[in-house]
């Protein structure tokens, strides 16, 4: 027993869950906390805008594999806290997000700096709490991590109130087995079900695998290649499914949906078995939903029980985590011959590579000319993080990734801004590892002042601006189906390279295909972070891509051929 308070009480319990690294904005109402903060082996993070912090945190958990830790103060700390909190919900990202709240005599008074961030959180949070005495602390805690971590991942908060963080207890860390009943992280499969999976399977002639970003959070990638390669079934990923398979892998067929490519798309239409491994058929990935996949037997592995028929009606469920399904599924697989399909499939891949714009050899600067030149000079064990918008759909199709967890975008939420900020969480989280973050010009300026908090901790990432003049994903949208009208979407830019120079990072300006190789060299043997910025062809478009409302094969193709 020690007698300490509620502010070093959750210290002693996010050690104990193994945090050494938080990302955190101190105000009044959370002032004990960073008080003792540095009686304890944490380092910490200061971001320009609780935004920020959020996504450091975000980024934190997707690239480490454990939970980020984010802090702010009430009010306004915690309403900035917002759109990081959907970010992480919406992406399934373990994070414990803390508040400090006013004292609670004072919780419902509209006290300074008061808002009822509970409230607020409650429908973007897999659980958050209020704690009023401070001898709920260690359980709370403890509830909390645990809770972000297990079954189906997601962010949970706990707001403290500061006279719970001052108020003194005689204290021992209670490890006492959490009991949480009606939470299920893991439920069972029903009796009979791996049999019937196992007799479509067996069967199908045209299988496609879905994989989705639960692989990843599984940790599951050695068990999807080993149940492709005894099946012979081609891989197609989700956006954050991508990094599950090695991109040159000869089973992995590539990203699918809106912005998927030709080929995937179309053996998923043609497809009469799909087997959607961790992966929630959002739909962006889905097109009409009517007319998705229209032959095909649908077999769901998913942890989450609310997810299954939610989008798309199954046939069959396997509930559960997807390494231990597919563990139990592979010793009893068939290896069928589905050489005919496989052919067929890389036939349509060999016809789509010649609409493909990084094939053309011209001085002017797209972007897919950027990306894909980056990755063949970048670090192979490199991690690429991502703004929203073109610049993420072009990292995504032109960035070839051969290791797990090295794409981290906002996919559910889309959140403008997250890029600069979730890589700085992620360099915490693999300093060893080169990080790259590809931004657009409108998003980078969201959360721009972040990067002197790049300045002050010292740490290189790599920044590269897309800087098309537009925000151009959303000009997309107006060139394709609002007939030209760019309204609201010019965009004007401060001069990047002297904000990078203005805030002690180096700046470097590129504006033609010729000089990528010598820029991206540079960036990777200068000390310190590097803002890169491509000018970049202004009105080039994310091909191929499927309009709303429609099905996924009926994609709009790039409408020339490149010789
Ligand atoms: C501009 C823009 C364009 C986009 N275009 C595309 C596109 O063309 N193609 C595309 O794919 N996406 C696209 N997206 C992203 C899209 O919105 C979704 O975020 C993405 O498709 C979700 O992928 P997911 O289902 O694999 O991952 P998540 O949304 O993270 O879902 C993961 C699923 O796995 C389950 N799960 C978690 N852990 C486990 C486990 N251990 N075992 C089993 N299951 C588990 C979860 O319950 C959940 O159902 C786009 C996003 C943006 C912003
Ligand atoms: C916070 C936020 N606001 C608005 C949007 C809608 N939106 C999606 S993409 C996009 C354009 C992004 O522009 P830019 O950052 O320049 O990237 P580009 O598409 O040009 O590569 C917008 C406005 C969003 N996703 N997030
Ligand atoms: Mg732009």
């Amino acid at each position: 027993m020690k007698k300490i308070n509620g502010a070093q009480i959750m210290w002693e319990c996010i050690l104990k869950e193994g945090v050494d690294q938080i990302f955190g904005y101190p105000g009044g109402a959370n002032l004990p906390i960073f008080h003792h903060m540095t009686e304890y082996p944490i380092h910490h993070v200061l971001p320009r805008h609780e935004q920020g912090a959020a996504h450091m945190a975000d980024g934190y958990a997707r690239a480490s594999g454990k939970v980020g830790v984010a802090l702010a103060t009430s009010g306004p700390g915690a309403t900035n806290l917002v759109t990081g909190i959907a970010t992480a919900m919406l992406d399934s990202s373990p994070v414990v997000f803390f508040t400090g709240q006013v004292s609670s005599p004072l919780l419902g008074y509209d006290a300074f700096q008061e808002v009822d961030v509970v409230g607020i959180t409650m429908p973007i949070t897999k659980h958050n709490y209020l704690v009023t005495d401070v001898r709920d602390l260690t359980r709370t805690i403890r509830e909390a991590f645990y809770i972000a971590r297990s079954g189906r991942p997601g962010p949970v908060l706990v707001d403290i109130p500061k006279d719970v963080q001052n108020a003194v207890i005689d204290w021992e860390y209670d490890d006492a087995p959490i009991q949480l009943p009606g939470y299920k992280s893991d439920p069972p499969i029903k009796a009979g079900d791996m049999e019937m999976a196992l007799e479509l399977i067996n069967k199908a002639k045209k299988p496609v695998i879905l994989a989705g970003h639960g692989v990843l959070l599984s940790g599951a990638m050695q068990e999807l290649l080993q149940f492709s390669e005894i099946t012979l079934t081609p891989i197609a990923t989700t956006l954050l499914g991508i990094g599950s398979v090695p991109a040159s892998h000869p089973m992995n067929l590539g990203l699918m949906g809106m912005h998927g490519e030709a080929w995937v798309n179309q053996a998923i239409q043609e497809a009469d078995l799909l087997l959607a491994f961790g992966m929630r058929f959002d739909d962006r990935v889905t097109g009409n939903l009517k007319s998705f996949a229209p032959s095909a037997k649908k077999i769901h592995l998913e942890i989450d029980p609310s997810e299954i028929n939610k989008n798309v009606k199954v046939d069959l469920a396997l509930l559960g985590d997807i390494g231990d399904t597919l563990r139990q599924l592979i010793p009893q697989l068939e290896r069928v011959d589905r050489e005919e399909w496989n052919e067929h499939i890389n036939d349509m891949r060999i016809e789509s590579g010649k609409r493909d714009i990084k094939n053309i050899k011209s001085d002017k600067l797209h972007a897919a000319h950027v990306i894909s030149d980056l990755s063949k000079l970048a670090d192979p064990n490199s991690i690429v993080v991502t703004d929203v918008g073109q610049n993420q759909m072009w990292a995504a199709q032109y960035f070839m990734r051969e290791k797990p967890y090295s794409l981290i975008t906002s996919g559910g939420l889309g959140t403008m801004g997250f890029g600069l900020p979730a890589s700085i969480g992620v360099k915490f989280a693999r300093p060893n590892a080169e990080v790259w973050c590809i931004s657009g010009d409108g998003g980078f300026q969201m959360t721009m002042p972040e990067l002197q908090t790049l300045k002050q901790e010292n740490i290189k990432v790599n920044i590269i601006i897309l800087n098309n003049g537009y925000l151009g994903m959303v000009r997309q949208w107006q060139e394709l189906f609002y007939t030209r009208n760019y309204s609201g979407t010019p965009l004007s830019s401060p001069d990047f390279v002297k904000i990078a120079e203005a805030h002690g990072l180096t700046g470097i300006l590129v504006s033609k295909r010729s000089e990528i190789e010598n820029a991206v060299r540079q960036a990777r043997e200068t000390e310190g972070s590097v803002v890169l910025e491509f000018k970049i062809e202004e009105e080039d478009l994310v091909y191929p891509m499927v309009p709303t409302g429609a099905a996924l094969h009926e994609m709009i193709r790039r409408p020339e051929m490149i010789p």
